[in-house]
């Protein structure tokens, strides 16, 4: 499959056919949202995977047989994907639900709901380059050709689920107040356990000092790349190229620096200041 088939256009915005359908995108539209689901949103590589190491265990009271015996894609599927087709109706409730759907493609009973949402952002320097890697693993998405090709692709949102900035703005929407809990990648990476401690109370889970502490543990990188229901290593190598790069890769903030030029960041920060101009918000790495 050559480059421009490997994606379909869904209301403006690049998916890769190989894991989304005309039905389940259709699936989605029109998903009936319980009160009590809890969706995380995030824009592509922003650590998705590392929120379906976490939620499903607050969810489940502290309960490690979710990350223990179901893939991630399973256990907490994106609505978007395939695999909700068959998983979301018969789940019980709690049900958790990921999606990297932009906010203005949300269905129509998730806004009248008041189902609760966690959105985690990611410096999108990262995000550009754990995309990039990723590109070049994952048969399944366009070959991501160099890297300054890459990083003019990212800024004009050709790539996946569109742009970045689109993403992050349109799910601050004021429709959403009271339901959601922003956080950052960045912040999970400095204080894990506070993270953990802010997800039980927005989402009416307490959780005992042991179980933080376990949730905690499980949900450290190294403990992630040794659980092969979270590694990806259950995906074909024909699906992913593991000698390419690893799906769990480095898992550290940072990392655009040892990929941009100068140049490359001077583009990066101009597009950036310009998409982002009369946001209203402020990142901690907005500074440099
Ligand atoms: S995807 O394809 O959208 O589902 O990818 P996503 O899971 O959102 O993002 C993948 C990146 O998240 C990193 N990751 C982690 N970092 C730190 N700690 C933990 N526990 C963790 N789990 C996943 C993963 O390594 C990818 O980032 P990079 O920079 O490529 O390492």
């Amino acid at each position: 499959m050559n480059n421009e088939e490997k994606n379909l256009i869904y209301k403006g915005i690049p998916l890769p056919k190989e894991v989304h359908s005309a039905e389940s995108l259709k699936y989605a539209e029109d998903f009936q949202v319980r009160e009590d689901d809890v969706f995380v949103v995030t824009y592509p590589k922003s650590g998705t995977t590392w929120m379906q190491e976490i939620i499903p265990v607050i969810l489940s009271d502290g309960d490690l047989t979710p990350i223990q015996t179901m893939p991630n894609w399973e256990r907490m599927p994106w609505l978007e994907e395939m695999p909700a087709l068959h998983l979301l109706d018969a789940r019980p409730s709690p049900r958790g639900i990921v999606t990297h759907l932009p906010y203005r493609l949300m269905c129509s009973s998730f806004r009248q709901s008041k189902a609760k949402v966690i959105y985690v952002t990611r410096n999108p320097k990262d995000v550009l380059v754990s995309s990039f890697h990723f590109h070049s693993m994952a048969t399944f998405l366009e070959d991501p050709g160099t890297f300054d090709e890459f990083l003019e692709k990212f800024l004009a949102g050709k790539l996946l689920f569109g742009k970045w900035c689109d993403h992050v703005r349109g799910w601050r929407s004021s429709e959403l107040k009271g339901r959601v809990l922003y956080i950052t990648y960045e912040e999970m990476l400095e204080d894990l356990r506070g993270a953990v401690v802010k997800f039980s109370h927005f989402l009416g889970k307490p959780l005992s000092e042991e179980t933080i502490d376990t949730i905690v543990e499980k949900g450290c990188f190294k403990s992630m790349k040794n659980n092969t229901m979270s590694n990806y290593s259950l995906v074909p190598e024909g699906v992913f190229h593991k000698g390419k790069s690893e799906f769990l890769r480095k898992g550290v903030s940072g990392d655009w620096r040892n990929h941009f030029t100068a140049a490359n960041e001077e583009r990066f920060n101009s597009v950036y200041r310009e998409q982002m101009k009369d946001a209203d918000l402020k990142f901690p790495w907005d500074d440099n």
